[in-house]
């Protein structure tokens, strides 16, 4: 197209942070040397106590990965019955609460912030309602104020997916301070990671140790197993990395802030094309840049913008699509009718996750949104 030459080499939605190879390998002889190589070794301590601090959780414990974490906390939580959670999300939000033997309920989301409608979730509750799911999707904090209302009017409990959340706080409250439990994703597309893995932040010493047996198969000591457990754990080498990639992790967000400033700053006012900014009282931590296609505006849809920009070896995502109320495991539902969630059909069609991590350059940013502009 034009002048614009494609880049020289695949340009991904997300990178991971990589520690020094050095590094890793001092991490790797500390463990080779004690032999622990998992099930609670001195490197999954250490993290546990550094992440607790960095995210601010009194009660936090570290698993294999997000998915499993949000099982667990499902079953720590005894939810029973049916869950609303939001239908503009990744697969594992509600594929983790069937699995839990729960049936999700889908709530339509908010125009602005792609999150649950509080507005919509009373007229879903019912009495086999046991808990709200919501997701603060692209790390943009659900409006937790209404939701925590709604679950006290319900007795209902709130488990948070803060996939997308590492370090964000609201009006200087961690997010993982909110609802009965919190769970982060450390996956390797995620700003912070431990290749796979995850988190919980929960609201009492209880429930964390209620938890913590949960990812040992319910194991208590060598005479008591006290819980039908799973295992979740995450083994040593994978928590020196978590390590060594917390020391990374300030740089990353810092360097995502510019380039997302420079995203918004040369796709400003172009027709067809919006984006989120940032909501005051929130620290974000720039996982992810979303921008938001109106094909009648810009002239093509999200769909074929997409596939331009792959002539230019640019490979946006379309978080979140397709949306998981329309997967067959979960059309039949009543709540996953189209008509009743048309917020969130729209969004699905129309979002589009463009390129953002710390070694992308400026003029790499410029490029993408030279295209962007010159396909309107
Ligand atoms: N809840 C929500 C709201 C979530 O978004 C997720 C996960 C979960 C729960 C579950 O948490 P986990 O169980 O995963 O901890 C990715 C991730 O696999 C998934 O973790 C994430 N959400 C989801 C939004 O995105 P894909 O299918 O997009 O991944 P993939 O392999 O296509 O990676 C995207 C790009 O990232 C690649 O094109 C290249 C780059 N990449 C990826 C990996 C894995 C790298 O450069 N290096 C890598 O190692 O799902």
């Amino acid at each position: 197209m034009g002048n614009i030459k494609p880049f020289p080499h695949p340009v991904y939605v997300s990178r991971p942070i990589l520690p020094e190879l050095d590094e890793v390998s001092a991490k790797l002889h500390e463990i080779w040397d004690s032999g622990q190589l998992t099930n609670n070794g001195a490197m999954l301590g250490k993290l546990e106590g550094l992440l607790s601090r960095r995210l601010g959780s009194r009660h936090l414990s570290v698993f294999s990965n997000g998915t499993a974490a949000l099982q667990i906390a499902c079953r720590a939580l005894n939810l029973t019955g049916e869950v609303i959670t939001t239908p503009f999300t990744f697969a594992a939000t509600p594929h983790s609460l069937v699995w839990s033997g729960l049936r999700p309920v889908f709530c339509d989301i908010k125009r602005d912030s792609y999150n649950i409608d509080p507005d919509r979730i009373e007229e879903l509750i019912t009495p086999e309602t046991s808990a709200i799911v919501p997701v603060h999707v692209f790390g943009h904090p659900c409006d937790i104020d209404a939701i925590g209302r709604i679950a006290a009017r319900h007795g209902l409990k709130v488990l948070y997916d803060a996939a997308h959340c590492f370090g964000v706080e609201v009006n200087g409250t961690p997010v993982g301070n909110f609802g009965d439990i919190t769970m982060f994703s450390f996956h390797a597309t995620k700003v912070y990671h431990t290749i796979e893995g995850g988190a919980l932040s929960f609201a009492s010493e209880e429930l964390k140790n209620k938890a913590v047996l949960l990812r040992n198969f319910g194991i208590k000591s060598e005479d008591e197993v006290l819980e039908t457990g799973t295992n979740a754990k995450l083994n040593e080498l994978q928590a020196a990395v978590g390590i060594l990639v917390l020391e990374k992790v300030e740089d990353e967000i810092a360097r995502r802030k510019e380039l997302t400033c420079e995203y918004r700053k040369l796709l400003d006012g172009m027709p067809g094309i919006t984006f989120q900014e940032d909501v005051s009282g929130v620290r974000h931590n720039y996982s992810y840049f979303t921008i938001r296609v109106d094909k009648d505006e810009y002239g093509i849809s999200r769909d074929e913008l997409q596939l331009v920009l792959k002539q230019y070896n640019v490979y946006a995502r379309k978080y979140f699509y397709p949306l998981c109320s329309s997967f067959a495991c979960y059309s039949e539902l009543p709540s996953a009718e189209a008509c009743r969630l048309p917020e969130a059909v729209k969004a699905a069609e129309q979002i589009l996750a463009l390129p953002l991590y710390s070694s992308l350059s400026d003029s790499d940013v410029e490029k993408i949104c030279r295209i962007i502009r010159k396909v309107s």
